[in-house]
This record gives C-alpha cells, sequence and structure tokens, in this order.
C-alpha cells in the first residue's frame, strides 16, 4: 500500500491545497508555509464558531469534547494548546481574542479531577509560552496558580506525582505511575521558579526525575510501571514508546535548557543502554525494540507510533547517526500508509492498532533533524505528513484522528496538541519567520515555545521567557 507521492499531491489539490502550494513536488516551501497558516486561521475559526473555550472540538460533526477534566467541563484546552502557534504564525488577532478569553474566563479553581502530567505539559506549558510570546503577566499568573493546584500530588515518599489531584480540593489518586508522568516537567517548571522566583516548582520536577534514575536497572534502563508511594516497579518492560518518551526527552532538555550537567550526564548513561540493548536491526531498517530492563531481552517486536519522536531526540543528543536511521525508518513506514498507525509490528509487517490520534512524533523528530542540519530530506518527510493529513484527516470543521488508517476512516476528534504541536513545525520548517530565532530555541514535548520567540518589528514585548 506505497503511497505514491504524486497521488498525495494530487489528493492534497483536490482537498482544497491551492495552486501555488500544489508546486510542493517542487519543494516550494514559502507556499507551504502560506497553507499551514490558512490551514490554522480556517480551523481556528470553526473552533471560535463552534467550539469557543471548549477543550476539544468534533471536526466531523461540530461538537465538543472534554480533555482533561474528562467530564463535559471544559478548560479552554485547544485554546491554550493554540496561542502561540498562532501568535509564531502572525495570526495576531485571533491571538489577542484567546489571550483575552484566558484573562477574563479561564479558571482553574474547579472541582474535578485532572492528570497531573496532560495538565501541566498542555495547560501550564500552554500559558507560559503564550506569555513568553506576548509578556503578559496575567499568562504567569495562571500558569502559576494551576501548578499551585498540582504541586500537592508530588508529596510522596519517593517524590513522583500521584497521576491524578483534585483542582481544588487537591485530593490525589493513582500511586502507579511511569517514567513519562514522573519526569515531563522540568522546563516548564523550571521556567516558572525562574520567572516566579519560587524554587518550589524546579526543585520538585528534577527531584522526581533524579529519584527515578536512582532506581534504574544494573543494566541501566528503566521499567514503564512504579509505586509513588514505595519506589517498587511493578512492571519489567523498557519502552521509548508511551509512558517513557518524553521523560527522556527531558532529561536532555534540563541540559539544554537550563545548563543542568547532571540531568545530560543521566541521559548519556540511560541513552547508551537503550542503544546497547534495545537496537534492532530489520532489514534497512532501525527500531528500538522494547526489552526486559532486568535482562535485555526483546519483549515484542510492536512499535508504538510515539517512539517515532525518538530518531530525532537521539540526533540532538549528538547520535545524529542513529537518530537519522530510527527516524528514515518510520518515514518508510509513513510512505507506506500515508498516516502512521498508533501501533505496527515491525516481524508481521503489519498494523496492531490501525487508528491515528492526529499524532505529531514523526513531523517532531523531522524538526528536530532539520534544526540541526538543515538537510531538504526532514523537510520532505514533514511535508508528506502534512500533505497526507490535508487529503486524510481533514473534515468540514478541522482536522480529525482516523479510525482506520488502512480504510481512511475518519474518527471525531481534533486533539489539543494538533494545535500546539505539528501546525508549528509545519509552519517554522516550511516559513523562514522573523518571529522565531532558529538557532537558539526551546520547544517543549507538547511543542511550546519556552525559549526562541522574537517579537515582531516595532515591538519590544516578546522574548520574556527563560
Ligand atoms: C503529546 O501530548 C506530547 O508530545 C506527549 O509528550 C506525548 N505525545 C502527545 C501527542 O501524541
Amino acid at each position: 500500500m506505497r503511497i505514491d507521492r504524486r497521488g498525495l499531491i494530487a489528493g492534497s489539490l483536490a482537498a482544497g491545497l491551492t495552486a501555488r502550494a500544489s508546486a510542493a513536488a517542487a519543494d516550494d516551501w514559502p507556499a507551504l508555509a502560506a497553507q499551514v497558516r490558512a490551514d490554522m486561521a480556517w480551523a481556528w475559526d470553526h473552533y471560535r464558531a463552534r467550539a469557543w473555550g471548549k477543550d476539544e472540538i468534533k471536526p466531523v460533526s461540530g461538537g465538543a469534547s472534554s480533555f482533561p477534566l474528562k467530564d463535559g467541563r471544559h478548560l479552554g484546552l485547544t485554546l491554550i494548546e493554540a496561542l502561540d502557534t498562532l501568535w509564531v504564525m502572525g495570526l495576531d488577532d485571533r491571538f489577542q481574542a484567546g489571550v483575552d478569553w484566558v484573562k477574563t474566563r479561564f479558571d482553574a479553581d474547579v472541582d474535578g479531577e485532572v492528570s497531573v502530567f496532560e495538565t501541566s505539559i498542555r495547560l501550564v506549558g500552554g500559558l507560559l509560552s503564550a506569555h513568553h510570546a506576548c509578556g503578559d503577566p496575567a499568562l504567569l499568573a495562571r500558569a502559576r496558580d494551576l501548578a499551585d493546584r498540582l504541586l500537592p500530588a508530588f508529596d510522596t515518599p519517593t517524590g513522583f506525582p500521584y497521576r491524578f489531584v483534585n483542582l481544588r480540593t487537591k485530593a490525589v489518586r493513582d500511586p502507579a505511575t511511569n517514567p513519562a508522568e514522573i519526569g515531563t516537567f522540568l522546563p516548564e517548571w523550571g521556567t516558572l521558579s525562574l520567572l516566579t522566583g519560587d524554587q518550589r516548582y524546579r526543585d520538585v520536577a528534577r527531584r522526581a526525575a533524579v529519584e527515578l534514575y536512582r532506581r534504574r536497572s544494573p543494566l541501566d534502563l528503566l521499567a514503564v510501571k512504579i509505586d509513588a508511594r514505595t519506589g517498587e516497579w511493578l512492571d519489567r518492560r523498557a519502552t521509548v514508546g508511551s509512558y517513557a518518551d518524553s521523560y527522556y526527552e527531558y532529561l536532555w532538555d534540563g541540559w539544554q535548557l537550563f545548563g543542568d550537567a547532571e540531568l545530560r550526564n543521566m541521559y548519556r548513561v540511560l541513552t547508551a543502554a537503550i542503544l546497547r540493548h534495545q537496537r534492532v536491526r530489520s532489514g534497512a531498517d532501525l527500531w528500538i525494540a522494547d526489552v526486559d530492563f532486568r535482562t535485555g531481552a526483546v519483549i515484542s517486536a510492536e512499535q508504538d507510533e510515539l517512539a517515532s519522536f525518538y530518531g530525532g531526540l537521539l540526533a540532538q543528543g549528538g547520535d545524529e547517526g542513529v537518530g537519522a536511521a530510527v527516524t528514515e525508518t518510520w518515514a518508510r513506514l509513513q510512505d507506506r500508509f500515508g498516516v502512521l498507525p498508533e501501533g505496527y509490528d515491525y516481524a508481521t509487517g503489519l498494523p496492531t492498532a490501525k487508528g491515528n490520534a492526529l499524532r505529531p512524533e514523526l513531523a517532531d523528530a523531522a524538526f528536530n533533524h532539520w534544526l540541526l542540519d538543515r538537510a531538504p530530506r526532514w523537510r520532505r518527510i514533514v511535508r508528506d505528513h502534512y500533505l497526507a493529513m490535508r487529503r486524510w484527516n481533514r473534515a468540514a470543521y478541522g482536522f480529525t484522528d482516523l479510525a482506520d488508517v488502512v480504510t481512511r476512516r475518519q474518527a471525531d476528534h481534533c486533539p489539543g496538541y494538533w494545535w500546539s504541536e505539528q501546525m508549528k513545525y509545519y509552519y517554522l520548517i516550511f516559513a523562514d519567520t522573523p518571529r522565531f530565532d532558529y538557532a537558539r530555541n526551546y520547544l517543549t514535548t507538547e511543542g511550546n515555545v519556552l525559549r526562541g520567540f522574537r517579537p515582531p518589528a516595532g515591538n519590544t514585548r516578546a522574548g520574556s521567557g527563560a
């Protein structure tokens, strides 16, 4: 089922790609950037008309779904996730309307339970990146208030946060946690500490990351489930996919953003072990397999789509060759399916989970490679990611998940990260915008820019971040 590029481009034309952008065949990057910006404005206007202030629009039916409260109440997730993407695209009126909504309507004082991890990467991070864009102190105040409501979750013997907390009562739940939900805090919370002078945010985030590292196996591997009360492992599977992915990312990022050499060393020790024990060649492909964290034995050939970010991280950490091989492996899978399946078994060559939740990871990886070496192949991977999305995920009121990447059957859901991640990666890699410092920047795991925004000409406000 290999995707041929002429078909992709023709399909994108049919889906409304402008004649100029159809020159994508000729790698017309400015035209693609203009098309991404137009798509963002179009999707935002539908969100504003049909789901303003709701968490997520349903792009097929025009309804809305709630997340992270997940009980029908909303926190404006999409609106907050979209803000810095709107800003970097120069969609200033829309950005300002979103900021005004946050200042007048956003209220985290809700008697309801949220995921500590999701609320931090999406909402705290979204508010901080919007603050970085415009410098409005009200955005920082909202981010701090939200972090204060998440803080009680970290009050455990290990320093690992409980997975859930009630935003008003501070009641916590579920200590059976994982590396991603333990160690994906420091860039946002360290930035909060820098901006507020209150060290508690940085300290809890850093302690959790370090304490997890201390519990690595004799092979220097981490498993995917651990008890926050006792520090006992509850599983033996080591993976770079879901529930672990961004832990590794944030060790490297702690070094990149704050110059924290201990975190860099932790990243290096764990990465060396991953490359030693989890690397599997299969023909031309290079996969990072799931293994037993005590023996190193490969557990399965199943790959999780979220792991496709990992080649970009390897390259950022200095392993450019292996990282490129991993990303190109995933890009070949993209060539085959058009849109990556959520799960794939490299031994059988079959998808194990046929949906795709409008995922950004491969575009994220290619963008990170491109920031390092500017090789055109990375832009082409991102272009194909974008064009496939335009062809198969576009619906009446925005872009939607696919229920099945083989039949292309659409679901009816647009996740918040779509607004913060791939739309930003597409735009930044195709455009050459003066609003972004391509040489010195920092994007969180959710694509939130905490460093690297530049004020538009004649305006000195942006650039107040870390
Ligand atoms: C995003 O919320 C973040 O990138 C997170 O780290 C894991 N992946 C999702 C999107 O797939």
